[in-house]
């Protein structure tokens, strides 16, 4: 399925809306995401090879917030546990419709259910894997204690937490020179000035990244006594969570 460019903040927009995960976000979503996030390809990728080694026969593997389900058909092509399946979520209507072709389209036989749901609200039971591929940074800040003990609670001994955000830093000069080379990297992926500022206005209250101690602060108290960051490129970072 092609994706198209994105193009939708590259006209002067006046009043810059609150960003949705709408139609016209699902058609340019790969392309987005890709020139948007440094490192997601490599992110996704090793998504696969820790599903490879994490999955537990009998269990289940959970990607929430799964958008177009690539870290799903990362983690249905290296899964080689028994009797395992997949439950993506995304609460987007949009999303999941075109997730759903292309789970539809893929050939590997691990069963995949979709669910159009708030991640918040999901039963998560008998996990050996729970998958948050940037996705966290949209639950409201408050839920966010309840919602990752809830996924320990669901996760199997020996289970594993993916979780990758956005980042801010306490340091001033750190966010700042984090925040500049998130936009050279946009820069130098085609966006222009104008197409970084409106989106970033646009994503301001909606995308609301913590602090690494933050985050493992929360990973600790939820249970997770065992949490590292395996992948960082400027403010986007990557972490695993043992239970
Ligand atoms: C990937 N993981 O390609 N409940 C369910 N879904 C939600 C919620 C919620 N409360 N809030 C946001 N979403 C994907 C990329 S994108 C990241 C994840 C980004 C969904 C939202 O609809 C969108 O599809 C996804 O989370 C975030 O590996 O666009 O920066």
């Amino acid at each position: 399925m092609n994706s198209q460019k994105d193009t939708l903040y590259a006209s002067p927009l006046g009043d810059v809306d609150c960003f949705k995960f709408d139609n016209s976000v699902v058609d340019v979503f790969p392309d987005m995401i890709q020139r948007s996030v440094p490192g997601y390809s490599a992110i996704i990728s090793a998504i696969g090879l820790l599903a490879s080694r994490f999955a537990q026969d009998n269990s289940t593997c959970y990607d929430l917030g799964c958008s177009l389900g690539a870290a799903t058909l990362s983690m249905r092509h290296k899964i080689t546990a028994k009797n395992c399946a997949i439950i993506a979520v995304d609460n987007s209507p949009a999303m999941l419709t075109r997730c759903q072709k292309i789970i539809d389209r893929d050939t590997a036989t691990i069963p995949v259910e979709l669910i159009c749901r708030d991640i918040q609200e999901m039963d998560i039971g008998n996990a050996s894997i729970v998958v948050l591929n940037f996705t966290l940074q949209f639950i409201p800040v408050t839920d966010r204690d309840a919602f990752i003990k809830k996924i320990y609670a669901g996760l199997k001994p020996g289970g594993l937490l993916i979780l990758s955000e956005k980042l801010m830093f306490t340091d001033p000069r750190q966010q700042e020179l984090q925040t500049e080379m998130h936009h050279a990297f946009k820069k130098a992926n085609g966006y222009s000035d104008m197409e970084i500022s409106q989106k970033r206005a646009s994503i301001e209250n909606v995308l609301i990244p913590e602090t690494f101690a933050q985050h493992k602060n929360r990973l600790l108290n939820s249970g997770f006594n065992n949490t590292e960051v395996w992948f960082q490129y400027f403010n986007f970072a990557s972490m695993l969570a043992l239970k």
